[in-house]
């Protein structure tokens, strides 16, 4: 059935790809913007491509208590269960963002597992790219839920690299500031972290993420200047997008020298996210993708926010396709047999702008800001050497 495209391994390298079908199960309530559904449409996509004879695919397992405490607090998890469950000002649960629901535990140590097994398979050498699209939730805190996040699968992930390998890049194209995974790794030099996000301290979740925070400048912290923001405005385009993170990715990579590559994927940086607020297609958001695995270092790569399931699916199943090789040789039409096919609209894993908004929305980010931004990073990056 599957075979109908032709899809087999990479030769050269391999891609691992990390999937708990359970954590679809939980709802965050009837409206709230998260829905873990949108893995499920992932999936669909990924295996009626055949996407999955490409890879090594893994049922992830959930994390321990043990593993969550890595980073967590130990007094943090526990009221995450629903035996111990209450609202908690404390620990910021139970409010509209982070509500408690059945089964928060099993779904937050499924997201766990999924990194954290995905990291170990690059510990071992047995992945070149792993894959954990239900990781990503990069706003947790040690012992605070924020933005839809409860456990930091992203800082347990990295953790986990950094036992094997001497220096991670962290890279965020979620449309929000990767504030969790910044602060986690504040006051170290083997991690590197840059968020592209929307930036409007007055309106914008979480309101942090300016160009000039790089994290606390004493002369006894070696993490300074190890926290790049990329903070930018309305309708950016494919165009604009693609050539800045190029831009900041590959000075980044010539100074800090990384030697694992951890890439959150959010969805809500699309074009038509019902959060998000870009001009981005499937293409420009994928090119960041393209350009990481070009560079030839061990990847991981998460998901993280994305509120229209259909787009986000899209994306993240093109982006798959990226991983293994596949995304120039793929029928852009949604194979027949999907299950959820009617869900996508269209019928294309790669619609126009005007198929998705209509009318873009308007570009709020002139040229000259984004070679300020350039000029900015050049100037942080001339402190880091490796
Ligand atoms: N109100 N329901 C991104 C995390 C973004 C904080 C303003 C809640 C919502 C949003 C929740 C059903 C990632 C804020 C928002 C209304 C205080 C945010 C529940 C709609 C609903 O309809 C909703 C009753 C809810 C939440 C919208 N929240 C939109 N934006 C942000 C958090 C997470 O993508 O980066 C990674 C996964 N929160 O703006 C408020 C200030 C709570
Ligand atoms: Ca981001
Ligand atoms: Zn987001």
């Amino acid at each position: 059935m599957a075979h109908e495209y032709g899809i087999t391994k990479p030769k050269g390298y391999n891609v691992t790809f990390h999937y708990n079908p359970n954590m679809e199960r939980h709802h965050f309530g009837q409206t709230h913007p998260m829905k873990p559904w949108r893995l499920t449409l992932t999936k669909s996509l990924v295996t009626s491509y055949g996407m999955n004879f490409a890879m090594d695919n893994y049922t992830a397992r959930t994390a321990t208590y043990e593993e969550l405490t890595n980073f967590h607090t130990n007094d943090y998890p526990t009221p995450l269960d629903v035996d111990n469950m209450h609202p908690d000002l404390k620990f910021n649960l139970g409010g509209s963002d982070c509500p408690l629901f059945e089964g928060l535990y099993d779904y937050c140590s499924m997201s766990a597992g999924s990194s954290l097994d995905a990291a170990r398979k690059i510990c071992s050498k047995q992945a070149d790219i792993a894959i954990a699209w239900g990781g990503g939730l990069h706003h947790a805190k040690k012992s605070e839920a924020s933005g839809f996040c409860y456990i930091n699968d992203i800082v347990l992930a990295i953790l986990q690299l950094l036992r094997v390998y001497p220096r991670v890049l962290y890279i965020d194209i979620d449309v929000h500031h990767g504030d969790g995974v910044e602060e986690a790794f504040l006051s170290t030099d083997r991690v590197m972290t840059v968020s592209f996000h929307k930036y409007d301290p007055n309106t914008f979740f979480p309101g942090t993420g300016a160009l000039d925070d790089n994290g606390p400048r004493s002369e006894h912290n070696p993490g300074a200047h190890h926290a790049l923001n990329i903070p930018l405005n309305d309708g950016i385009t494919d165009e604009q997008y693609s050539s800045l993170f190029e831009s900041v990715i590959s000075r980044c990579v010539e100074k800090f020298r990384p030697s694992a590559i951890a890439l959150q994927c959010g969805a809500d940086s699309l074009a038509g996210d019902r959060l998000g607020k870009f001009n981005l297609l499937v293409e420009g958001h994928s090119s960041c993708v393209e350009y990481c695995k070009k560079l030839g270092i061990p990847l991981i790569m998460f998901g993280g926010g994305g509120y229209t399931p259909r787009n986000v699916a899209r994306a993240w199943a093109y982006e798959t396709a990226v991983a293994i090789g596949q995304d120039k040789n793929i029928p852009h039409k949604i194979p027949e047999h999907t299950p959820w096919r009617e869900r996508f609209r269209q019928d294309t894993l790669l619609p126009t702008i005007e198929q998705i908004l209509g009318e873009p929305r308007q570009n709020r980010n002139p040229e000259k800001k984004l070679r300020d931004i350039v000029q900015h990073v050049t100037e942080q990056l001339r402190f880091v050497s490796h």
